[in-house]
């Protein structure tokens, strides 16, 4: 099965997306290093956004999958993805919106754009705690196993 790489602010929802997309009861669970879920699912702690020493290893690892979900979470005005950045990855960047349990319909959209402008070539709206938006999520990675 094809891999998909999770690279967020911490807090995101990166962790509880992967729980949910590997038919796991959600739990929280602060992400130390990076971990393979169900055997596809390449999850990374937030800091390696957040600190500019460490992005670089997000580009080495992201040889190794064939997906990258962009997640920035609807509640979170402010976003660490630089403009363009699925420009530095080889792979194609998909936008995850999470959280849209607790935003408005005006965060939502500030969220979508914060992930268009960091590249997403396609952005899917999901709140992991209503499981909203992953019919479409494993639509996407259906498609992705080619
Ligand atoms: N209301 C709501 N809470 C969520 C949702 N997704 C995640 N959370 C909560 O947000 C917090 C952080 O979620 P995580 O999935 O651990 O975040 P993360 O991106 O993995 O964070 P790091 O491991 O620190 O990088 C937890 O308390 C989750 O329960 C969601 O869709 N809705
Ligand atoms: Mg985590």
């Amino acid at each position: 099965m094809k891999k998909v790489m999770m690279i967020g602010k911490t807090q995101a929802g990166k962790t509880s997306l992967c729980q949910i997309l590997n038919n796991e009861k959600m739990q929280y669970c602060k992400t130390q290093s990076m971990e393979i879920i169900g055997g596809r699912l390449l999850d990374t702690p937030g800091e390696y956004l957040e600190r500019p020493g460490m992005k670089g290893a997000l580009n080495v690892t992201a040889a190794d999958v064939d997906l990258i979900f962009f997640v920035q979470s609807a509640s979170d005005e402010s976003s660490m993805f630089p403009p363009g950045y699925a420009g530095s990855f080889m792979k194609p960047c998909i936008g995850i919106v999470t959280k849209a349990d607790l935003a408005s319909e005006e965060q939502i959209g500030q969220a979508k754009k914060l992930l268009r402008m960091a590249g997403a070539k396609e952005v899917v709206v999901t709140s992991s705690v209503c499981k909203t938006g992953f019919e479409e999520l494993f639509e996407i990675l259906k498609e992705q196993e080619g």
